[in-house]
């Protein structure tokens, strides 16, 4: 029932000019009074049964833990609220550069105009956008635009790529590997329960990487096969890269297997060291076994934009003989609406001579920053991997000691975010990862004040 009260407010909104506004002050003040809006604990439960794989899943999303644990600890000790600095997050802190900003703007400005509004465009993205990142961004003739689907981001890929391979595959993640591999394998309901005592889900194939085979696993060497492997180069968040070697190896061995790779090239552009691919498409034979997702969150500082895309080449098939790209994109045009045509435009600006300059420059200040952490880390005595060609440091730690307490420790001592090894998996345990996207300052900062009071040196 529509209360008096509530019509009346209706009515005042109706008859203002600036409604939204007014309807949120006057929401505002009707909750801060506590009157009929105010939420109340009810017993009630619904008759929906819920989906048994979400209570698999053990705990929350890894980042949106480490906020908590940060603001557990802020309200704690909110005197020292201002010295938190965040080595967390993968999230850029750069603004956006002058040209590839100008792409954004251009994107809204032409909405605002009669000839050049646009809606709905098609929900794998523009034309032009996806010829641009077939032929700028893998080998000459080697991906064509209809093979190209261009999206919100690498994230969301990677749940619509689960949705279209459904629950009877088998996963394989290098173990530790970016969280969302594995969490959206559980929610597809791929997977078993976790076994409390590995730390693993029955039904994922968890392939060690470790600094002796170089962070890298070697699929041709297991004797055990997955449908779908997850691989990440450079990684996240060993930072460690992966050679020509070693992928023409893996393609190798996907064919044998009849496994489809599934590679995320998220961080591509950030590789530096002659002769690294930065495609799983410069490797023969990778057309018939991979798709590739991509985006331009780390390098374009698109984070918040959302733009990125996935290429599935049409030789790529399932067991029965029908296209790969084919069901991606029925979940696109089913349960995608396209990248917003603000972003898209980005996009466009990213891939001239001008926004890869800006990208490159980019790329060169994290570098920067993750040559100073990786630098400072092993003056104290710590064995450091990752760093060059790659974002992300990864930090071995003294034996025994867990990664959520150094994580505590560092958060406490000096009031340095970082991110615990083990949230990426069993493997990670006894390392812990340091971004390099934080402010220049906040870098040095953080080294000066792990110089003072961290040393693992004798
Ligand atoms: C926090 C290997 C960061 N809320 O921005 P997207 O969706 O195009 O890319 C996400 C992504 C894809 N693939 C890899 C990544 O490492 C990321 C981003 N990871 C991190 O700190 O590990 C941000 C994490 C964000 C998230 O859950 O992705």
């Amino acid at each position: 029932m529509i209360s008096l009260e509530s019509i009346i407010l209706l009515l005042v909104i109706f008859l203002c000019g600036d409604s939204f506004s007014l309807y949120n002050r006057i929401i505002t003040c009707h909750i801060k009074s506590g009157s009929h809006l105010s939420m109340s604990v009810s017993s009630h439960t619904t008759r929906v049964k819920r989906n048994f794989n979400f209570s698999k899943l053990s705990g929350g999303y890894l980042f949106p833990e480490i906020g908590r644990r940060r603001d557990a600890f802020l309200s704690a000790n909110p005197s020292i609220k201002d010295r938190i600095i965040s080595l967390g997050i993968g999230d850029t802190t750069l603004p956006i550069p002058p040209y590839i900003l100008s792409g954004l703007i251009k994107g809204a400005t032409k909405l605002g105009t009669k000839e050049g509004y646009t809606g709905y465009g098609a929900e794998k993205g523009r034309y032009d956008l996806r010829a641009l990142i077939a032929n700028n961004i893998y080998p000459k003739d080697m991906i064509r635009p209809d093979e190209v689907f261009v999206s919100d981001g690498a994230k969301c890929d990677i749940m619509r790529i689960q949705q279209m391979f459904g629950p009877d595959v088998r996963s394989a993640v290098q173990d530790p590997s970016y969280p969302v591999y594995v969490d959206t394998s559980v929610m597809m309901g791929q997977t078993g329960t976790l076994n409390n005592h590995t730390g693993q889900y029955e039904n994922i194939l968890y392939m060690p990487c470790t600094p002796e085979n170089n962070f890298f696993p070697d699929y041709a060497a297991m004797n055990q096969r997955a449908d779908i492997i997850y691989i990440c180069s450079p990684n996240n968040p060993t930072g460690a890269v992966a050679t020509h070697s070693h992928l023409s190896s893996l393609i190798k061995a996907c064919k044998e297997k009849g496994s489809i790779l599934v590679y995320d090239a998220a961080y591509a552009p950030f590789i530096r060291s002659p002769g690294i691919p930065k495609s799983i498409f410069e490797i023969d034979g990778a057309r018939d076994v991979a798709v590739e997702v991509n985006s331009w969150s780390k390098y374009a500082g698109f984070t918040g934009v959302r733009l990125g895309w996935t290429v599935i080449p049409s030789s790529l098939k399932f067991s029965d003989g029908s296209l790969v790209k084919d069901d991606f994109n029925r979940v696109m045009t089913t349960a995608f609406n396209g990248a917003s045509n603000i972003s898209q435009e980005g996009g466009m600006a990213c891939l001239t001579k001008e926004g890869q300059k800006e990208i490159s420059q980019l790329i060169d200040y994290y570098l920067y920053n993750a040559n100073l952490l990786k630098h400072t880390m092993e003056e104290l005595g710590y064995i450091v991997y990752g760093g060059t060609d790659a974002p992300y440091i990864f930090l071995k730690l003294p034996p025994g000691t867990s990664s959520w307490d150094a994580f505590t420790d560092i958060l406490e001592r000096v009031q340095v975010i970082t991110i615990p090894g083990a949230g990426f998996g069993p493997g990670g345990e006894g390392y812990l990862r340091l971004s390099a996207f934080a402010p220049r300052c906040d870098v040095e900062m953080a080294c000066n004040r792990m110089k003072e009071k961290f040393s693992v040196k004798k």
